[in-house]
């Protein structure tokens, strides 16, 4: 087994979460060598060549299409190999196909990569990375998914619109399924500090029942949407996919919403979902409970089990 490249990402998966994530992070410039592995080597190929000559425009780094043995000694191994969503398909209807796939690509990683981290962003995305975690046999911390960082970057975007203020400066997580069962945490969020229902009404809104609901609806149904009207989604999980790499690789200590095996927190014990947790180099370095409402904790119970009962169907 070879030492780990810390400037070496490897992208399983090159359609279009890959390939924009593979973009993403050539910008970024957080790494100096990444390969491409997709069953359809043209399609890594092509990938390969059309990204790399952006570099140019960019800081200087490899890029080229390769196999399993290329990625021993990535840093990073992010996994987005799987069926996409079909308009109508909800995400746990994926399950079954992914689950095949992943029994088929987690074993070759491992075969060749034993000290990197696997950043799953396949979906169901919770459910695969319990899946990947069980596979590998890797530590916890070293097997995560992007999760709920995608729908939290919605959430504070259309917070943002709606607030008419800069989405950076919201801080909201949605936590829970990346899914339908998803809980948008109303109880902790808040403006650079001040209470989410304070700064609403500063800004002149007054009916937050009603606010808070189209907004948790619109982020949940975002993907539908996109995929009603484009067939995939691509950018956002792009960009997504490279903060959590910017925070494991810059060893940041970020607090991102990543899908990880939970052990107990609200009652939810050995399935992964979403909840706020300290990322850095060694991976996921601490959850971050957060304060929640009864109702918020008894969705994201329920969030929990509903998981549950699939995994087990499922694996
Ligand atoms: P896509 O464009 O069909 O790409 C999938 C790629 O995987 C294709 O290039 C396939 O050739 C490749 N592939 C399939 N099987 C294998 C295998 N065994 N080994 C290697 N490569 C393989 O799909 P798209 O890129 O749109 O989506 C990929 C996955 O990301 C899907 O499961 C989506 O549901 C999921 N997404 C996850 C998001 C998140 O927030 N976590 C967001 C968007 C999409």
């Amino acid at each position: 087994m070879s030492k780990l490249n810390e400037r070496k990402v490897a992208v399983v998966g090159c359609g279009f979460v890959g390939s924009a994530s593979a973009f993403a992070l050539m910008e970024s410039g957080l790494f100096s060598e990444m390969v491409l592995i997709d069953v359809n080597k043209d399609k890594a190929e092509g990938e390969a060549l059309d990204i790399s000559h952006g570099l140019p425009f960019a800081k200087p780094m490899s890029i080229y299409a390769g196999d399993y043995k290329d990625a021993g000694d990535a840093a990073v191994v992010v996994v987005t190999a799987g069926a996409g969503q079909k308009p109508g398909e909800t995400r746990l209807d994926l399950v079954k196909k992914n689950v095949g796939i992943f029994k088929s690509i987690i074993p070759e990683i491992t075969k060749y990569n034993k000290d990197g981290i696997l950043l799953i962003v396949a979906n169901p995305v919770d459910i695969l990375t319990s899946v990947a975690a069980k596979l590998s046999g890797f530590p916890e911390n070293r097997v995560f998914g992007s999760g709920t960082v995608l729908d939290t970057a919605r959430f504070k975007y259309l917070l943002g619109e709606h607030l008419d203020v800069d989405s950076r400066s919201v801080h909201a997580f949605i936590i829970g399924e990346h899914g339908d069962s998803e809980i948008a945490a109303w109880s902790s969020a808040n403006v650079s500090g001040i209470p989410i229902n304070d700064f609403c009404e500063m800004r002149g809104h007054f009916e937050h029942e009603k606010s808070m609901k189209r907004i948790a609806e619109d982020v949940k149904n975002s993907a539908y949407g996109i995929i009603e009207k484009k067939g995939a989604t691509y950018y956002g999980i792009a960009m997504s996919v490279r903060r959590i790499c910017e925070a494991i690789i810059r060893d940041e200590k970020s607090i991102l919403p990543i899908s990880s095996i939970q052990h107990g927190d609200f009652g939810i014990d050995g399935v992964a979902l979403s909840m706020p947790a300290i990322v850095g180099r060694n991976g996921v370095e601490g959850s971050v409970p957060i304060r929640l409402s009864d109702d918020e904790k008894a969705a994201l119970k329920a969030s929990g089990d509903t998981l549950k009962q699939v995994l087990e169907e499922a694996f």
